[in-house]
């Protein structure tokens, strides 16, 4: 008997005790920067003389960790590997399956700290971004484990039929890939892969090239839980091959993969492929881009909403798929709102995060994301008015740091009000009423995230009805959803809408077999 699901507290980075602990956590996993680490696939241990480096980016010079470049010849062996494990996985019964999701989450708890300073130097979050991250992490796997007991044997839900006995059993799949994206480095590819191993499928973790050491210290966490060697496998090396090639191999039985609409897309693509010696249809669990928008009416709390469209637009250096990227204001309150919204944004702090929890914005991922995100700056002064930002922020270190950049009376067909940018960069944009902001919000092929500030209750039931994204918040932020609280997916180009952290999504790892025996 489990006690009821509750969310993980976040940690107060006021208290100073708080503080300490987190800066010894930063201390403990410095000491441990620059080792070799290898693949993992069964009980093999393959460290590769093709490697690649994880970084520091708010110090690119910084390693911190070099990981061996897997090929798709590895690619191939981790699939027959899985393949194997699944055999006996697949009959462990699922309260055993659980409590490797709960123990984990009980030594994750214990090294809660440990794993937020990891993200704050593989990724450069602040330490309350990191802190939120690390305890998705540990909802994750709470809530799935209960999920699993849930559902695994739904026969309950049938109708008796005198004469027969009859049951529905929510069986798994078999080898699944996750495919994580870097920004939730540790939530993300938790989520995903918990719910694969709860159900009782064998796992290929692929973790994103900017961030394979979170990706590893979780993978070790559920080794050390005991899991059976080719349950869960650690493959690190480029998406576009080693990535692409467990993708089309016919063994694959399932992706869950987040990340951007243009890998969404050619993994469905790919997946929809039967090679010879697939006997199914692969199953493919997308989760894609935003273009997220926050609706402001001349009826709402205008500090509320500034303050929302702040913390949604730069938290994680709007980093984020639920990034509000663009701030859609009715008229009437536009130049209120926007000289709000910038005065707000120029007392955001940014730094190496690492510096301390006054940090509120640290660098961007890498320098190709630091350079696309210049690009759209660019294509933005062209589209609107720079009222803030728009030069990157030098740093003896050389960190990918970029300021909070705002354009002004961007228009709704412009390239930054319909791209996703994935950086630090706010499109305000004026409406003419209500309904305008509404059709605005919506003439993206986005459908992730979507927030409107109003006092007016017909508007925000308007909302409820008409803005068509797969988590509205009203008069709140559009980040921050809570496992449990407010299951995650998006709409249209944001992916298969799967609902992360709600009760059905166990069962996308599952097919439900039915079985009647006469009596
Ligand atoms: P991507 O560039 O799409 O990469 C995501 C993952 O796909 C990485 O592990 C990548 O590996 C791998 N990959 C790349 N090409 C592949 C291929 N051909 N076949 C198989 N795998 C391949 O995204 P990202 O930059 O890591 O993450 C940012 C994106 O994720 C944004 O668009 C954001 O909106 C989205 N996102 C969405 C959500 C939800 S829930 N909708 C949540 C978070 C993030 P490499 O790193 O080796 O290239």
């Amino acid at each position: 008997m489990l006690p009821p699901f509750r969310t993980e507290p976040f940690t107060d980075f006021s208290k100073p005790e708080n503080e300490a602990a987190f800066r010894a956590a930063l201390e403990k996993v410095k000491a441990e920067m620059g080792r070799s680490f290898p693949l993992v696939i069964g009980d093999r241990r393959l460290l590769l003389d093709q490697t690649f480096t994880s970084i520091n980016p708010s110090r690119p010079s910084e390693v911190l960790g070099i990981f061996s470049k897997g090929d798709v010849s590895h690619a191939d062996m981790a699939v027959a590997t899985a393949l194997e494990a699944f055999k006996t996985w697949q009959y462990t019964s699922v309260a055993d399956r659980a409590r490797y999701l709960l123990r984990a989450a009980t030594e994750l708890r214990r090294r809660k700290h440990e794993f937020s300073a990891t993200m704050v130097l593989e990724v450069g979050k602040s330490w309350v971004e990191a802190d939120a991250d690390t305890a998705e992490a540990i909802d994750f796997m709470e809530y799935y484990a209960r999920q699993a007991m849930r559902v695994a044997d739904s026969s309950h839900l049938l109708v008796p039929n005198p004469g027969e006995q009859v049951g529905l059993y929510y069986i798994p799949l078999g080898v699944g890939i996750v495919i994580p994206p870097w920004n939730f480095p540790l939530a993300i590819p938790t989520g995903m892969l918990t719910a694969a191993l709860v159900a009782g499928n064998a796992v290929i973790l692929k973790p994103a090239q900017p961030s394979p050491w979170v990706a590893w210290k979780l993978c070790e966490l559920f080794w050390n839980q005991g899991l059976p060697p080719g349950v869960l496998n650690f493959v690190s090396g480029p998406g576009s091959s080693t990535g692409a090639q467990m993708v089309a191999h016919p063994k694959t039985r399932f992706i869950a993969f987040t990340g951007s609409r243009d890998v969404g897309l050619n993994i469905f693509e790919q997946a929809s492929k039967v090679p010879p010696g697939q006997i199914w249809l692969k199953r493919t669990i997308l989760e894609m881009g935003g273009k997220d928008a926050v609706v402001v009416d001349e009826t709402a709390d205008l500090e509320a909403a500034a303050q929302g469209i702040v913390a949604g637009a730069f938290g994680f250096q709007g980093q984020k798929c639920s990034a509000g990227s663009r701030a859609i204001i009715v008229g009437d309150v536009y130049d209120q709102v926007a000289n709000r919204v910038v005065d707000l944004t120029r007392k955001l702090q940014i730094g190496a995060p690492d510096i301390g929890p006054h940090i509120d914005m640290g660098p961007v991922v890498n320098l190709d994301s630091m350079q696309k995100i210049m690009g759209y700056i660019e294509v933005g002064t062209q589209e609107g008015e720079l009222l803030l930002g728009g030069s990157p922020v030098e740093t003896a270190e050389g960190g990918y740091f970029l300021p909070p950049t705002i354009f002004g009376d961007v228009t709704s067909n412009a390239r930054i009000a319909q791209e996703e940018i994935f950086g630090p960069v706010l499109a305000l944009m004026r409406a003419r009423d209500y309904d305008d902001a509404l059709d605005i919000a919506n003439g993206t092929e986005y459908g992730l995230t979507g927030a409107v500030y109003s006092h007016d209750r017909a508007r925000l039931e308007q909302a409820r009805r008409e803005f068509h994204v797969g988590n509205l918040y009203l008069n709140r932020k559009c980040t921050g959803a809570l496992v449990g609280i407010h299951p995650f997916g998006g709409f249209n180009m944001s992916g298969t809408d799967s609902k992360t952290g709600g009760p059905d999504y166990l069962l996308l790892y599952t097919q439900a077999k039915s079985v009647a025996e006469r009596l």
